[in-house]
């Protein structure tokens, strides 16, 4: 495997990995299974007991040990964000942001910084599927010279609460229902539903919850975000406001919900398994690194409070400015020991960025290390070695605790102290010149708990939102709205969400209570009246990614008697262009072809649908074909490539299947002869003009 580095070992024990962390490998010369204290283990198969049929005995340490271990091998799962997926990587700095802000990682033009990203769903447990509707976790720890800087973000940006208070509440009503436990990593249910529309300020991250965004293609296709609003300082501690951005080079790539639903039962790790596989072929995932730098005066004059988690800065209205390059290429090589145990904290920042008031973000700065120690369990987990700083020394007076691994040496544990005049070490001391500084905000004011007016307006960026999509994009976003308000069961919940959506867009709110068969209820009234604003194309996909057959997979169902030349052809030309093929056939040993060459399968038809796939190739013979004719995974590929707007190539004899399965022909569907090219051209993309074939949208 391309990315799995080979690490010498001259003994069966530990290894000091890159990071500094220890790899338990084993050597032919010395691979003895031990306890763990190291003495070699004599028979790992059988208990010691009293006689052959005798019950054990407790002097069995070798089992005891094994046993007790195992026993207590889990640890709590994230509150939230529990299922992730993660990979090392690297970040470059192209462009200097020297004139807003200190820190190295952002002033270093050039210099490679080591990162671990993690990405995560954000209602379902550890063990939940990769493709349900939700928002996903792009969380980058940068190892830099400055220490840690963990940039927590999300692939929306913006949030659907104002104020960390009510975040319990939030994610409560989101996750499986208290009395009957379930639905899991879903938020199609009353209680989810019935928080929403008491709460008109999530109106604006429902928008975008509920549009494509949430079910993405792959995770190397996501945008991220981190949300809240920080500030730079520059040398002289002057500050302006920042937001963070993520462009991924394959753009920004969703599934469709049906298409979403059935990946969930095809494949649970669709998104994990397509992350892995990538990098382990050395097809790296990227993103550009972007940022919208705004001082306080020209934040004063936007229409909105940048404090406001709801609210997005339109790119048309402060431009973003790319200034980095991230590359993930590299797996964890044990999934426990760094993507569980991976620990972000928005408040690990390098000297240069700062917080910014936002109330969301303020709540944050607690609860991510609080989080950490009923998690994992002790002050210590910044020595574990995937969250210790390796860009830099860490060095304090900080002593002891459960699972303590460093061993200080002198007697330098407070300071100041004066122990260097006794010749001994004196340990560290602060900086006051080059160390973090906080910047130095004027306040005035009493202690209040109070909303600012300036966030009252809870609808003017929903409805921003919602015009600047194009039309299959405000269809798919009235569908959703449809699909999770149906599976409410309370009649009152529904209608106040819709009675908020009509501040959004009044057709939005038709549609929605059209597609439910119910009444329009009368608008909510709006604490401030929502503004026109003008819209903004950078909000939307459709349009928007690259069409590429780079990062995209192409399955080839075959039978005996497939032409090969064909299938070789099709192979070649995707492979050339940056995509993945797999060959599918109704068994898994493959057949038979024209020439009588062996073709062998990569997916067995039944298990490998077509959902797994951005186009199909359907390359049979007559009889082949005759035989898929009758089964029902055959009919399911072609029917759903069609129903999920993917291109179709395929042979003459494949008439039959297609017909059987519904598909008519379109600019999509694409008889191959040798030269693939005119199936190529499709396969790029999604046939978004077959949308309304296909499909009964809102
Ligand atoms: Fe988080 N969030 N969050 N969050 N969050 C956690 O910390 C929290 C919020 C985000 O891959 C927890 O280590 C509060 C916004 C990501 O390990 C916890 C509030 C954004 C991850 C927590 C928010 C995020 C978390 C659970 C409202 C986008 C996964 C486990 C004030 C900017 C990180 C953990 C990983 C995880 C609290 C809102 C992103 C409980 C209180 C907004 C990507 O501390």
């Amino acid at each position: 495997m391309a990315t799995t580095k080979k690490r010498s070992s001259k003994s069966a024990t530990a290894q000091t990995g890159a990071g500094g962390e220890l790899h338990q490998t084993a050597t032919a010369a010395d691979a003895r299974i031990t306890t763990n204290h190291g003495v070699p283990i004599g028979d790992n198969q059988n208990s010691l007991k009293a006689g052959a049929r005798g019950p054990s005995l407790l002097e069995d340490f070798v089992l005891r040990e094994k046993i007790q271990h195992f026993d207590h091998e889990r640890i709590p799962e994230r509150i939230v964000h529990a299922r992730g997926s993660a990979a090392h990587g690297t970040f470059e700095l192209t462009h200097s942001l020297k004139k807003f802000s200190r820190a190295k990682i952002l002033t270093e033009v050039g210099a490679k910084t080591d990162v671990f990203v993690r990405f995560s769903t954000v209602a379902g447990g550890a063990g939940s599927v990769d493709t349900p509707r939700d928002v996903r976790g792009f969380a980058v720890k940068f190892y830099t010279k400055e220490g840690n800087w963990d940039l927590v973000g999300n692939n929306i940006p913006v949030f659907f609460i104002q104020d960390a208070i009510k975040f319990p509440d939030l994610i409560h009503a989101v996750k499986m229902e208290a009395d009957r436990g379930y639905p899991q990593a879903a938020s199609a249910h009353d209680t989810f539903w019935d928080f929403i529309g008491l709460m008109p300020e999530s109106t604006h991250m429902i928008m975008w919850a509920m549009s494509d965004r949430t079910i993405p293609r792959s995770l190397r296709m996501i945008e991220g975000f981190g949300v809240n609003t920080f500030r730079l300082l520059d040398d002289k501690d002057r500050a302006t406001f920042v937001k963070f951005h993520w462009r991924p080079k394959l753009g920004t790539q969703s599934t469709c919900w049906d298409e979403a639903v059935k990946i969930a039962g095809a494949d649970p790790d669709y998104h994990r398994r397509d992350l892995y596989e990538a990098i382990a072929s050395g097809n790296f995932p990227e993103w550009d690194f972007g940022v919208q730098v705004l001082t306080q005066e020209q934040a004063d004059k936007l229409p909105f409070d940048i404090l406001d988690a709801t609210k997005v800065i339109p790119e048309e209205m402060v431009p973003l400015k790319i200034i980095g390059r991230l590359v993930l290429n590299r797996n964890p090589d044990n999934f426990f020991a760094e993507t569980e145990q991976s620990a972000f904290l928005p408040t690990n920042m390098p000297p240069g960025i700062d917080v910014s008031e936002d109330p969301l973000l303020q709540g944050r700065l607690f609860s991510y290390q609080d989080t950490q120690l009923s998690r994992l369990g002790t002050v210590n987990f910044h020595q574990i070695p995937i969250n210790r700083a390796k860009g830099c020394p860490f060095q304090n007076m900080q002593r002891d605790g459960q699972m303590q691994t460093q061993v200080f040496t002198g007697r330098a544990n407070y300071e100041p102290n004066s122990l260097a005049q006794a010749g001994e070490q004196a340990g560290p001391r602060e900086d006051a010149s080059a160390g973090f500084k906080t910047y130095a905000l004027p306040l005035d004011g009493v202690k209040i708990r109070q909303r600012s007016e300036s966030f009252a307006d809870h609808f003017s960026h929903a409805r921003l939102f919602y015009r600047s999509q194009t039309e299959s994009e405000q269809a798919h976003i009235a569908s959703a709205l449809v699909f999770e308000l149906s599976k409410v069961t309370l009649p009152h919940v529904r209608a106040r969400v819709l009675a908020n959506v009509r501040n959004v867009d009044e057709d939005l709110a038709a549609r929605v209570a059209s597609g439910m068969n119910v009444e329009l209820p009368a608008a909510s009234k709006p604490a401030v009246a929502p503004i026109d604003m003008k819209p903004s194309p950078m909000l939307r996909i459709v349009g928007k990614y690259p069409e590429s057959l780079q990062g995209r997979a192409v399955g080839i169902l075959v039978t005996d008697g497939a032409d090969g030349a064909v299938v070789n052809a099709v192979r070649k030309a995707v492979e050339a262009e940056g995509g993945t093929v797999k060959i599918v056939a109704p068994k898994i040993g493959g057949v038979t072809l024209k020439n009588g060459k062996v073709l062998a399968a990569d997916g067995q038809l039944a298990g490998t649908p077509s959902v797994l796939f951005d186009a199909v190739a359907i390359i049979v013979s007559e009889d082949g074909c005759a035989e898929l004719v009758t089964e029902g995974a055959a009919v399911d590929f072609a029917k759903d490539a069609f129903g999920h707007l993917k291109a179709i190539g395929h042979s003459a004899e494949a008439q039959p299947l297609l017909e059987k399965a519904g598909v008519v022909a379109d600019d999509g569907v694409v008889l191959l002869a040798r030269d693939v090219e005119a199936f190529l051209t499709p396969a790029r993309t999604r046939q978004w003009d077959r949308e309304p074939s296909v499909r009964m949208l809102a």
